[in-house]
């Protein structure tokens, strides 16, 4: 296995101008034939000239019309010497797409054909420099046979398209933007389509078309308006419009991601387009909406701007999710998006930190690029940009960003690139701030409190830590922005200025750049509550002992919805820890602080839902050092039935009053009582199986949307009692033929407490519509086992680990994408305790013994071991 690092970066010794691509579709073969218009970079230079190559059957190599011969073809590329400085080569290679079953190049997905380079997939369909800095104009001619492939689709416009002999077609796209390979693509098949029209404020007419399955046709209609939402946005916001006359969306069943911004013909998976109520939980149409955003989005950051190197994948995803982010927040909730974004960084990205796969947002090196397509790259990258915004403030953001699009408009640049044009257009010094982007692990800020009240005043000492990770022995001090803010006693504003010798923002913003300091307030009439990291300002962990009754406050009177929320998760995290150590008093005490502030909020606020969504098990343990898994299961048992005892009063009513109107929209009203519904049932359950399980069998009878019946099978999920069967086995029955529905059926089925044991599980991967040629379904059961059934995976015979890693070795001979993510819960076994650890490591030994395993799978397994 071959590292690859960031400091032997070197620019491309041949550009190819223009490439012409020619895909000959046949029955069980494809042939492609690939004319490259090759230019030297430094003309009179000798140097051979190497194009990656993967899995290819090389049929022919013409150089300037003349057959070629000093060449050779070894792992991984084709070299060919002699060159001179401009050439037109062409080589023609035989494919196999049907049996491709990584998901990566020309595959075949149920009865299409479809692509997927990124990151190196464009080696497995021709020879080519496949990098992201050699940017090309591509012309691709598609033939295959008119029936069973009457949509022939790429990148562009289509310049001609006409009937040939034998029942046979073609097509011939033409992309007029120069881009880089890993953005080609390539369909076939036969669809149902879906059209609409949107015009740019400067009048170009865009056709808007998505495609889908035969019968899915009427499920495009949220992702059309989701792509036009998008399209708007980014022209308010940013001023950025689309740049060809068409966007063309196509869903595939078989996707080893979300989805893939290919210019002009984005390629999605099914469960990020398409969506009915029916098929779709609210969730779910969430992530349609997002999805859309962030591919539209990827237009600019990431197409028109390309990266001029892997290393920088953060430059384009940081900086597109942080865009889909600021979207979300204003097409939803701002409240409830935040809320989400940090539950998913904290749930995903900080254990990741704090594992053997811990990277900087910009990694060194890497085995397999498919390895870093990671919450650190994504979200963490978000945040990072997130800081940069709070710390030039959002006009000089602004301006930072025309200033990154006017410079490097049609270029492949570095993450440098981008902070040097943020730092341009704000004026503002981030030569500190860079930090950020190298140094890999979640800082640890402290906060102490003292007042002294013979002179009003109150004083923090703030102290900043990183622990070691991987290759990082010494880490430094970051800028960090901490958002505060002080409440009085009945919750008012405290206006009173912060002295420090630390740098403030204009609103409010300390930013802790060293790795102790003191902040304080004078001259104040009674001690103040403090709200620190409002908003979520850094993504860091904060220690901070705060009394019950403060967080109880700002549970009431926080006007920063996050930190509003932030105090709930406070105080129940705080009483976990208590019950782990064994004082559940202490814990008890806490929790009923806890649910008095909930049951005092008006109902209908979105807030109360995200409260009564009690902390999943996995959650409870991020920031623990060493992880007891027995005493962990108790403890959370403990919170869950103490919260859902606390608020036994309310759970009914609260159930009965958030019933929503017929029929199902998706709209923020709708969902927000939807999801109060399902955290109330589900936490009724603890306390009241009966009347749980008599609600849920009604609401599942009578549910005209996805995302109740998932409420109801949800609630009756850990129930071990003959109705849980039978709901489930009712579902299964009605929704047999829905794949996105029955994916949800096997998520909750994996995180069961009943079913979701490794016995269930096996029986679950036993049955008829278990494929491992879906990812989805894989990910449903096993993704879902692995990642969110804390209790399922750690059973303390090891059952659980010994099911996951038999998984991982079949999926890591079909899909090693799949299977290196399906590995990645053992990998925590250093955080575990006791005999479990050494069962972890046994399985990963077994993997790792495996032969020819797949270097995706060895490279995660190999950290951990
Ligand atoms: N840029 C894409 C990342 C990606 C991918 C997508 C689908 C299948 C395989 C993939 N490998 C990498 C998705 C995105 O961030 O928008
Ligand atoms: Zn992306």
């Amino acid at each position: 296995t071959q590292v690859k690092y960031l400091r032997d970066y070197q620019a491309p010794l041949f550009l190819v101008d223009q490439t012409q691509l020619h895909f000959d579709i046949r029955d069980g073969e494809t042939l492609v034939t690939a004319t490259l218009e090759l230019a030297r970079s430094t003309p009179g230079t000798q140097e051979a000239l190497t194009l990656d190559g993967d899995d290819l059957t090389l049929l022919s190599l013409v150089v300037d019309g003349q057959p070629w011969t000093d060449y050779e073809v070894g792992e991984g590329g084709l070299v060919v010497n002699g060159l001179p400085d401009r050439c037109q080569l062409t080589t023609q290679v035989r494919i196999h797409p049907e049996q491709n079953t990584a998901l990566e190049g020309l595959y075949a997905c149920g009865p299409y054909l479809v692509t997927q380079c990124e990151a190196t997939g464009f080696r497995r369909i021709t020879y080519f420099p496949d990098r992201p800095d050699v940017l090309s104009r591509y012309r691709v001619t598609i033939e295959a046979d008119a029936s069973r492939y009457p949509t022939l689709l790429s990148n562009g416009n289509c310049i001609e398209s006409r009937s040939l002999d034998g029942g046979r077609h073609e097509a011939v796209w033409e992309d007029p933007h120069p881009k880089p390979c890993y953005l080609f693509a390539l369909v076939a098949g036969a669809f149902e389509q879906l059209t609409g029209e949107y015009t740019t404020t400067s009048g170009r007419q865009v056709s808007l078309e998505l495609y889908a399955d035969q019968g899915q046709g009427q499920r495009l209609g949220f992702a059309l308006e989701s792509l036009i939402e998008s399209m708007r946005w980014d022209e308010i916001h940013y001023g950025r419009e689309y740049d060809l006359d068409r966007y063309l969306i196509v869903a595939a069943g078989a996707f080893n991601m979300g989805a893939m911004e290919n210019k002009g013909l984005n390629i999605f998976n099914t469960s990020c387009l398409l969506a009915d109520p029916d098929t779709a939980t609210d969730a779910g149409y969430r992530v349609v909406r997002d999805v859309i955003a962030h591919e539209y989005f990827h237009n600019w950051t990431g197409n028109r701007i390309t990266c001029r190197d892997w290393f920088q994948l953060s430059l384009k995803e940081g900086l597109t999710v942080f865009r889909e982010q600021q979207f979300s927040e204003t097409v939803n909730d701002p409240a409830v998006a935040r809320v989400e974004q940090v539950r998913g960084l904290r749930a995903f990205q900080f254990p990741e930190d704090a594992g053997p796969m811990a990277h900087p947002v910009r990694p060194e090196s890497y085995v397999e690029m498919n390895n870093f397509y990671t919450a650190t790259v994504y979200e963490k990258g978000s945040e990072v940009i997130r800081m940069m915004r709070t710390l030039v403030g959002e006009a000089g953001f602004r301006r930072g960003m025309d200033v990154y699009f006017d410079r490097h408009d049609g270029q492949a640049v570095t993450i440098e690139d981008f902070v040097a044009a943020i730092e341009a257009g704000s004026g503002a010094d981030l030569s500190a701030f860079r930090i950020w982007y190298a140094q890999a692990g979640t800082p640890l800020v402290q906060v102490r409190d003292q007042w002294d009240a013979s002179t009003g005043t109150y004083r923090l000492t703030l102290n900043q830590q990183l622990a070691a990770t991987r290759g990082q022995p010494d880490k430094k001090p970051a800028p960090i922005p901490l958002s505060v803010a002080l409440f009085d006693q009945s919750g008012g504003r405290v206006s009173s200025p912060a002295q420090s010798e630390l740098r403030q923002t204009d609103d409010g913003v300390i930013v802790l750049d060293r790795p102790n300091a003191q902040v304080q307030w004078t001259g104040l009439a009674e001690r103040p509550v403090l709200s620190v990291l409002r908003g979520f300002s850094a993504p860091v962990r904060l220690h901070f002992e705060q009394p019950d009754a403060d967080l109880a406050l700002l549970m009431r009177a926080e006007d920063d919805a996050f930190a509003r929320w932030e105090a709930g998760q406070r105080l129940i995290h705080a009483a976990f820890a208590d019950v782990l150590k064994g004082d559940d008093a202490r814990g008890k005490a806490r929790l009923s602080a806890f649910c008095q502030a909930v049951a005092a909020t008006d109902p209908e606020a979105p807030i109360v839902g995200e409260w009564l969504d009690i902390p999943s098990t996995i959650e409870f343990t991020d920031g623990l050092e060493r992880v007891d898994v027995d005493a962990v299961l108790v403890a959370d048992n403990v919170v869950r039935r103490t919260v859902a005892e606390g608020l036994r009063e309310q759970l009914e009513a609260w159930y009965l009053a958030a019933e929503t109107e017929r029929p199902y929209r998706f709209d923020a009203q709708q969902a927000h009582r939807r999801r109060r519904r399902a955290a109330c049932l589900q936490l009724m359950a603890q306390v009241d199986a009966d009347k749980a399980v008599a609600l849920a069998s009604d609401l599942l009878a009578t549910a005209d949307n996805l995302t109740d019946r998932m409420a109801a099978l949800a609630a009756v999920n850990d129930l071990d009692r003959p109705e849980r069967a039978q709901l489930f086995q009712a579902f299964a029955d009605r929704w047999a033929d829905e794949a996105l529905a029955m994916d949800k059926w096997f998520q909750l089925q994996a995180v069961s407490a009943v079913q979701g044991l490794p016995a269930g599980i096996a029986e679950l991967a036993q049955r008829p519509d278990y494929d491992r040629g879906v990812p989805n379904r894989v990910r449903a059961l096993f993704g879902a086992f692995g990642q969110r059934h804390f209790a399922g995976l750690h059973r303390g015979n090891g059952e659980g680990y010994r099911l996951l890693a038999d998984e991982v070795l079949t999926m890591d001979a079909l899909n090693p994408q799949v299977a290196s993510r399906l590995v990645r819960p053992l990998t925590q076994l250093t955080r575990i305790e006791g005999e479990r650890a050494r069962l972890m490591r046994t399985e990963l030994e077994r993997i790792a013994a495996k032969q020819d395993l797949s270097a995706d799978v060895r490279e995660i397994v190999s950290a951990a071991l």
